[in-house]
């Protein structure tokens, strides 16, 4: 992570409206970004982010050897250890504040007070490894929190259409399911308004 602290030029973001004039009061949400480990949730969060996210990277030591599953992700050298945080305005006056889980499994305790007063999460998947977001599936479903099931595909690998990723996960047809890439903005922006609009779907009028 750069080191924003330390470098002024890093540490001048840039204002949003809703920032500058005043009367002006955006809807502020909360949306968790959930899935297993190395599955993109930091890339994600920075990808999007309009201030400098707040991550608690950690260079992976011999502790977490063993405990972090790396195969499939050998470049990796950091993990989140506790959470990821960044923020992002939609449509001038719909400000989300993103919350990226830790995926290891010890950290699961945090889950609850991450996901109170969301109004919905991102469950980010990977076909190579589509059983690690069963955890997060079975959570949201348990706690009735509205999700979209947002598939990372790492280029070089099988691209699958969203409805065998559907099928393979057996997310309800209401739930929706998009392809993306956490690398890209364009794209971890469509996954958000694709959450905005079904947790909106799904609430009383
Ligand atoms: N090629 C590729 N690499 C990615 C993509 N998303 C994440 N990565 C890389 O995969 C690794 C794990 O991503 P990270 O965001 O740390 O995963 P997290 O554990 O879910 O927070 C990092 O080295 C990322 O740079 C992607 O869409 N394509
Ligand atoms: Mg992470």
């Amino acid at each position: 992570m750069v080191d924003a602290v330390n470098d002024p030029a890093q540490s001048a973001e840039k204002l949003q409206p809703w920032q500058e004039e005043r009367g002006r009061a955006p809807i502020s949400v909360k949306i968790v970004v959930a899935g297993g480990f190395g599955v993109g949730k930091t890339t994600f969060v920075g990808s999007v982010s309009e201030i400098e996210p707040l991550t608690t990277e950690a260079v992976m030591t011999q502790a977490s050897e063993g405990t972090d599953d790396i195969t499939a992700t050998p470049e990796k050298t950091t993990t989140t250890v506790a959470m990821d945080f960044g923020r992002v305005t939609l449509d001038a006056d719909l400000v989300l504040y993103l919350f990226g889980t830790p995926g290891q499994r010890r950290f699961w305790f945090m889950w609850d007070d991450l996901a109170r007063g969301a109004i919905g999460a991102v469950v980010m998947a990977d076909t190579r490894r589509l059983e690690d977001c069963f955890p997060a599936l079975d959570y949201f479903e348990s706690c009735a929190l509205p999700y979209v099931v947002a598939v990372n595909h790492f280029e070089g690998t099988e691209y699958y259409e969203a409805e065998d990723v559907r099928e393979a996960l057996s997310v309800p047809d209401r739930v929706p399911v998009v392809i993306m890439d956490a690398r890209k903005r364009d794209t971890v922006v469509d996954s958000l308004t694709a959450l905005v609009g079904h947790a909106l779907d799904l609430t009383p009028a």
